[in-house]
């Protein structure tokens, strides 16, 4: 299965939270998520448990009992989620790289203390509101409006496709100020105002709730901004999330590269297992190779960030690449379980839908494209 040998790059400490978050996934996670994604419900309890194993913003140090873990040990942690599946590692990354860091990064020491505890904990549910009905690949036109009242900021304006938003207690929410600025702010549950209508008939990540966000009138305390004032903001916690999107990404592919594997062992037509035809050695050899290249690169990316050198585009080329070729190998795999393949009992077509939501979000695979383009060229091919 480590074709490349990752493993013999890992520190001590990496491979023990690679094998406790294993252990967690396969014996805690893996029992509930047929039901889960058949029934679409999101177990709340899961934050708790993920909160309980200090899995949750844990490169951040915001916690002095809890020392920051190296960037490789995060990606581990979301490959390990979603070899089981892709909403239970959508749940950790929202909640650590897109509520947790722009709090620790962009919050006010008052905000930090009231928030990141419980959110590290899992007591809270955070969400991340940046795409809108009318604006998705291009946040920079967004039409939510954050206007001065007094000492306040009053909130209009809608965002849609949310992920966790029906079941969050606070909002990390971006809108445009006044003077036209993106400014990004904290919401609570309770604010007036408020509401989070689900999204009904999604037939991805069905284990994960998303919703929409829509705010009317909505009263904001100044104390509750955030201190960033640009599209920055955002994109940087985008950084945070896309990169562990790249490695958590392959975790799921792994999993549908060893079901196929143990399948065609097993399964015999024409007198021998498919494992012994040509053909389908190929795809087999095909989906390690990819895996393989692709775990070393996200290995060599940990590295450039915890040495402050990652750039977005780095990112963008391992979040596009890793989705990509992941959706590819989870596609292979359903044609090699045949019919089989169609049945959620075996769930690679689980992964396959799944995967389809990871390909898109967080930056299409196309939108990456044009990010690395542009980077290449130096030309804007966007607009
Ligand atoms: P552009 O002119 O390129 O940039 C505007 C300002 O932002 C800066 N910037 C970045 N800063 C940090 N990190 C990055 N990756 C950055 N990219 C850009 C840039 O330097 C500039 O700063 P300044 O000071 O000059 O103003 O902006 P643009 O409007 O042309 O952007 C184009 C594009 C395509 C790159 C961008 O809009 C984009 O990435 N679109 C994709 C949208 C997206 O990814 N949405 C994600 C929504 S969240 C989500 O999907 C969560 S799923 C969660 C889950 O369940 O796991
Ligand atoms: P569009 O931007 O309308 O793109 C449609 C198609 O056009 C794509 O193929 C795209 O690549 C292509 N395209 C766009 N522009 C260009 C161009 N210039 N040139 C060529 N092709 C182009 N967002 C959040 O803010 N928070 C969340 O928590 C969140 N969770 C999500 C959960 C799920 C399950 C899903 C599916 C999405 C989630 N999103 C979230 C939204 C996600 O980030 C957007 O769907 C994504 O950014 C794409 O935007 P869009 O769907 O509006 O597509």
């Amino acid at each position: 299965m480590d074709a490349l040998n990752l493993d013999g790059l890992l520190t001590e400490e990496e491979r023990k939270i690679r094998d406790m978050t294993f252990e967690y996934s396969q014996s805690k996670l893996a029992p509930r998520v047929l039901t889960a994604s058949r029934q679409e419900v999101f177990h709340r309890e899961i934050f708790n448990e993920m909160g309980e194993l200090g899995l949750l913003g844990c490169t951040l140090g915001y916690n002095k009992d809890l020392p920051p873990v190296s960037s490789i040990s995060y990606g581990l942690i979301t490959r390990e989620v979603e070899r089981v599946d892709s909403s239970y590692r959508s749940a950790l990354s929202v909640q650590s790289s897109l509520v947790m860091y722009p709090i620790y990064t962009f919050g006010t020491e008052e905000q930090k203390k009231k928030y990141l505890p419980k959110l590290g904990a899992g007591e809270l549910v955070g969400s991340f509101g940046l795409t809108e009905p009318n604006h998705g690949s291009d946040p920079g036109g967004m039409q939510t409006r954050l206007r001065k009242d007094g000492n306040d900021f009053i909130l209009n304006g809608s965002k849609t496709w949310i992920t966790n938003s029906p079941i969050a207690d606070v909002f990390i929410l971006w809108a445009k100020d006044d003077d036209n600025v993106l400014r990004g702010c904290i919401l609570e549950r309770d604010f007036k105002g408020l509401s989070t209508p689900k999204i009904e008939g999604k037939w991805s990540l069905r284990a994960s709730t998303t919703g929409m966000i829509v705010m009317e009138d909505v009263r904001v305390p100044k104390s509750n901004l955030l201190q960033i004032q640009s599209l920055k903001g955002p994109f940087s916690c985008l950084n945070q999330a896309r990169f562990g999107i790249a490695w958590g990404a392959l975790g799921a592919a792994e999993h549908c590269y060893k079901t196929a594997l143990e399948y065609t062992m097993d399964r015999k037509q024409f007198n021998r297992p498919l494992a012994q035809t040509q053909l389908i050695q190929k795809k087999l050899a095909d989906m390690l190779t990819e895996i393989s290249l692709g775990l070393i690169s996200c290995w060599r990316a940990g590295k450039l960030k915890d040495d402050g050198q990652l750039t977005p585009e780095m990112i963008s080329l391992l979040k596009r690449n890793n989705c990509g070729k992941s959706l590819e190998i989870a596609r292979s795999a359903r044609d090699i379980l045949g019919a089989n393949g169609v049945s959620d009992e075996y769930s690679i077509i689980r992964h396959v839908l799944n995967l389809e939501s990871v390909n898109t979000y967080e930056g299409t695979h196309d939108i990456h494209a044009l990010i690395l383009g542009r980077a290449i060229t130096g030309l804007q091919a966007f607009y």
